[in-house]
C-alpha cells in the first residue's frame, strides 16, 4: 500500500492557511541559519581540538527538523537526535549554550557531563538523547501515555532514523501508540544511510511510512528539503495528536550531506548522489521561495544573515569562558532521588 505524499506549498495564501504570518517564515528562515551556522563553526572548533570526543551533524536536515520544531506547542515534549540541532535552535536553545556543550563546558544543557549532540534543556520541553538506535523512541511514547493518564492536551515528538526502524524498540513503541492512539508523532529522519548502510539494506518496503497502517494509523511522506511542506504535515500530525485522533508517521526524505561523524569522509556514498541532493540545498530552496513568495529584499537578508553571524561570534566567545566542570560535581545531577520523582511507587 502506498502512503499519501506531502503536497509542497507553492502560495502565500497556503502558508496562512497552515497558521504562519510572514514575520513566522522569517523566523523559520534565521532558525535554519543559525543551525547550520552552529555546526559549520562546530567544524572549526573541531579542527581546532576544542571539541572532545567526535562530532555529528545533520547538514541536509536543517528544514525538516526546523520545520518540525515550528509546528510543536510551547507544552509539547520532543525527543532530538544527532541530526536535529535545528529542534533546539527553534525551541529556544541559545547558541552559545550549545557551543558550551560541544565543548564539555558547564553552561552546556548537560554541564558538561555527556558528549555533544547527547544534550537537551528540559526546561524548554526537549529530553536528551540516552543513544540513537532508537532508545528515545519509547521515551516519548511514555510521555504520550503520561500526557493521556493525567489528562493534559500535549503532544510527544519521536524522532528516530530509517536505520533505528529496523530495530525492535521501534516496533514497541509503535505497537503500543497505536494500540492506545497516544498523542505521539514519529518522525522518521530517512537520510538514506545508517553509518555507511543504504536503505535498500535496511528496509525491503517502498516508504517506511507503509509500516504506520500496519500499527493502525497514518502514514506520511514529506520531502525534508521543503520547510514549509514538514511543517504543514507536522502541524496537521500534531493537532491531530493533541485531538485525540493517535499517531502520525512522519517519513521526512532528506540526504545525509556529510559522513556519520566528522571521523567518517562517507567515501561509500556515490557523488552523483551528493551532487543532486546539494541542488536541493533546504536553505537555499527556503531563500528562493521567501524572495519569490514573500517579497525578502536584500536588505532585509542582509540584516538578517548579518544578525546570525554576529549571534554566532558571541555565542563562540561567550562559550569559551565557560569553564570545565569542576571533577567534584561528577556525580550531581546524574541520578535522580526518589524525593524528586512524582511517581507513587517511588516514594
Ligand atoms: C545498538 C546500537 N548499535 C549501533 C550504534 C551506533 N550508531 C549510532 S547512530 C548509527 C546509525 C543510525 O542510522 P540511522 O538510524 O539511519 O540514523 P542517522 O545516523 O542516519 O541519522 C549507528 C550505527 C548505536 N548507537 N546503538
Ligand atoms: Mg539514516
Amino acid at each position: 500500500m502506498a502512503v499519501r505524499e506531502a503536497e509542497p506549498i507553492t502560495s502565500l495564501r497556503e502558508v496562512k492557511e497552515a497558521g504562519l504570518d510572514r514575520e513566522d517564515l522569517l523566523d523559520i528562515y534565521r532558525h535554519m541559519l543559525v543551525t547550520r551556522g552552529i555546526e559549520e563553526r562546530g567544524h572549526i572548533l573541531y579542527k581546532q581540538g576544542k571539541i572532545p570526543g567526535s562530532f555529528y551533524t545533520g547538514r541536509g536536515n536543517e528544514a525538516s527538523a526546523v520545520g518540525v520544531a515550528t509546528a510543536m506547542g510551547p507544552d509539547d515534549w520532543g525527543t532530538p537526535l544527532h541530526r536535529d540541532m535545528g529542534v533546539h535552535v527553534t525551541r529556544g536553545v541559545e547558541p552559545w549554550r550549545i557551543f558550551a556543550q560541544y565543548m564539555g563546558r558547564v553552561d552546556g544543557p548537560t554541564k558538561g557531563k555527556d558528549g555533544n549532540v547527547h544534550m537537551a534543556d528540559s526546561n524548554l520541553g526537549l529530553i536528551a538523547m540516552v543513544s540513537h538506535l532508537p532508545a528515545m523512541l519509547p521515551v516519548a511514547v511514555g510521555c504520550a501515555l503520561a500526557f493521556r493518564i493525567r489528562n493534559e492536551r500535549r503532544v510527544a515528538v519521536a524522532w528516530f532514523g530509517e536505520g533505528a526502524a529496523a530495530r525492535g524498540d521501534t516496533h514497541e513503541g509503535m505497537n503500543l501508540a497505536g494500540v492506545r492512539r497516544l498523542p505521539v508523532v514519529f518522525v522518521c529522519d530517512n537520510n538514506q544511510w545508517a553509518y555507511s548502510t543504504p536503505t535498500y539494506l535496511g528496509y525491503g518496503i517502498e516508504h517506511l511510512a507503509d509500516r504506520a497502517a500496519a500499527y493502525g494509523f497514518e502514514g506520511v511522506v514529506v520531502d525534508g528539503t521543503d520547510v514549509l511542506a514538514v511543517y504543514r504535515e507536522a502541524k496537521r500530525a500534531i493537532e491531530k495528536a493533541r485531538e485525540g485522533g493517535g499517531p502520525t508517521l512522519i517519513e521526512s526524505l532528506t540526504l545525509r550531506m556529510e559522513g556519520h561523524a566528522v571521523h567518517d569522509d562517507a567515501f561509500y556514498v556515490p557523488r552523483e548522489l551528493f551532487e543532486e541532493w546539494a541542488r536541493k540545498d533546504p536553505i537555499e530552496r527556503y531563500r528562493t521561495w521567501l524572495r519569490e513568495n514573500a517579497d525578502m529584499s536584500d536588505e532585509e537578508e542582509d540584516e538578517l544573515t548579518g544578525g546570525v553571524k554576529k549571534l554566532l561570534n558571541d555565542a563562540i566567545r561567550r562559550a569559551e569562558e565557560s569553564p570545565l566542570p569542576d571533577p567534584d560535581t561528577l556525580a550531581h545531577g546524574v541520578y535522580a532521588t526518589p524525593e524528586e520523582l512524582d511517581t507513587p511507587h517511588h516514594k
